[in-house]
């Protein structure tokens, strides 16, 4: 079969034209919140996959990311010659690509609910994202943030606590077991974490769960292991 340019379908230029193989590009582990979510999914799928990583918001980096998908932005997967960009729709492809990980919950009625809570999250909370800016290196009190980001906190508190509450007989995830909606709230986790927010039991029971996954633990050594500081997300 011939395989198609990645980027073709879109106006990008070609990337990593090797027949057969499963990419992942994302951005700098602590800082691209977006790259964490669809990582986090595939890594839960356990299939092979290689990550490449692009600095952002350096000289090049925008060229760099361009070779991938002329969207611009990174997440971008690239399997076996097919492109898909933007985070929550790799996430979608994982799961119809990967049936068998069970990323999005069996039930008809339970999957509606978490593609709901799912794009909740990728589609606001722009105050608590704006304003508490993943940064995993953090671990400070005294960050300040708005009645909007309070809000917004508040929330995802109240909507975490009552998926917990219904589904605490099935597993420690939002709907029992792990899903794509843990993987959209899992840099959420980390933020609650760095500005020390101050949560419910509950709510914090489950940030632990989320962060005692292995691969959020192997993503959370290797940010702390990257050199980049970007002024922008360090105030
Ligand atoms: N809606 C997109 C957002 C992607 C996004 O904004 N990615 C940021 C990094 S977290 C990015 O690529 N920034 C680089 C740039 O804008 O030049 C998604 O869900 O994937």
């Amino acid at each position: 079969m011939a395989i198609e340019p990645p980027g073709a379908a879109h106006g990008g230029a070609p990337a990593d034209p090797v027949p057969g193989r499963r990419v992942l590009v994302i951005g700098n582990r602590n800082y691209s919140s977006w790259s964490l979510r669809p990582w986090l999914a595939l890594s839960m799928t356990g299939a092979p996959f290689d990550t490449v990583r692009i600095p952002l918001y350096e000289p090049g980096s925008a060229a760099r990311i361009r070779q991938y998908s002329a969207a611009g932005k990174v997440p971008v997967l690239v399997d076996d010659g097919l492109v898909v960009w933007d985070s929550l729709a790799i996430c979608e492809y994982l799961a119809e690509r990967f049936p068998e990980a069970g990323l999005w919950p069996a039930a008809p009625g339970a999957r509606a609910e978490a593609r709901s809570v799912a794009n909740e999250m990728h589609a606001g909370f722009a105050s608590l994202r704006r304003e508490l800016p993943m940064n995993i290196r953090f671990d400070r009190d005294g960050h300040r943030w708005s009645a909007e980001a309070q809000a917004d906190i508040d929330r995802v508190c109240v909507l975490w606590s009552g998926l917990r509450a219904r589904h605490a007989g099935l597993g420690a995830f939002l709907f029992g077991a792990f899903s794509i909606a843990d993987a959209m709230y899992a840099p959420v986790v980390l933020r609650l974490r760095s500005y020390r927010v101050p949560v419910p039991p509950d709510v914090a029971r489950y940030m632990q769960s989320v962060l005692a996954l292995p691969p959020m633990q192997a993503w959370i050594e290797a940010a702390l292991a990257e050199p980049e500081r970007l002024d922008q997300f360090e105030r």
